[in-house]
């Protein structure tokens, strides 16, 4: 059997927005198909946001969503099955809200720092921005690197950490190690026939981004493969293709 996993945000959606119905119904169509198979979600965003972002009538077909970087997991028969805590260091705090007051992008936002089970996500231009706010930081992160250099100086100051380029505008903090592969740890010691196959869909698989973890997981185990898109179009096109 397989076991089809997929991150959200730049996967099966545009960054921070609702699947597309064209999107919405092929994968309903793929979902319903006679293969046998699993389907999770597994997101850097809350659950609120997968709610938000993807119809019921797919969240119903998958077995469930690990949120937060998997730092939390909803079974959809049994609910909450796990949520992990952290409390990050103060100093982390104050010097992500440097980074915000030393920040060169001109249009710095509110919303910078959200806590989440298990993690925190940071963007110098806040969660607040508007999907073209989110489009121009983008457009200027690719020139000035901000994302990856404060990710750089993190890492060298908090080795205990995982930090990641999160989608568009963010980064993704978490305790070392409860990064996404906490997904496919989870549901190889309590969900998995040994033969069974993972198959992982990410926009952010490359190392540094927050999908590389779940990648170099399975990888190191053998047991799946996985598929780098650029966006929820060519997901859809491989599933349709392939599976
Ligand atoms: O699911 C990918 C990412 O989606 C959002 O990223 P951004 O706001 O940068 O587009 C965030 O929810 C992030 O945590 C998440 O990893």
């Amino acid at each position: 059997m397989k076991i089809f996993l997929f991150d959200v945000d730049g996967t099966l959606t545009p960054a921070r927005k609702s699947m597309e119905s064209s999107h919405a119904w092929d994968f309903l169509d793929w979902i319903s198909g006679v293969e046998e198979k699993r389907v999770y979600i597994v997101s850097g965003s809350d659950r609120r946001k997968i709610l938000e972002q993807l119809p019921s009538s797919i969240l119903s077909r998958c077995s469930g969503a690990f949120c937060c970087m998997a730092n939390q997991f909803w079974d959809n028969e049994k609910g909450l099955v796990y949520s992990n805590e952290w409390n990050p260091p103060k100093s982390l705090i104050s010097q992500l809200n440097d980074y915000v007051l030393n920040s060169e992008y001109e249009k710095v936002g509110s919303g910078n720092i959200e806590s989440r089970p298990g993690m925190i996500n940071f963007s110098t231009v806040g969660r607040a921005a508007t999907a073209e706010e989110r489009l121009e930081y983008n457009l200027w992160d690719r020139q000035s690197l901000e994302r990856e250099s404060i990710c750089v100086e993190l890492k060298t100051r908090y080795p205990d950490l995982d930090i990641s380029i999160g989608g568009q505008i963010s980064i993704d903090i978490n305790p070392k190690g409860n990064n996404k592969s906490q997904c496919t740890k989870w549901i190889r010691q309590n969900a998995k026939d040994p033969d069974s196959e993972f198959v992982f869909f990410g926009d952010k698989c490359h190392k540094g981004g927050n999908d590389y973890d779940i990648v170099e997981d399975i990888n190191k185990n053998r047991d799946g493969v996985f598929f780098s898109v650029d966006g929820p179009e060519e997901t859809l096109s491989i599933l349709t293709s392939e599976y």
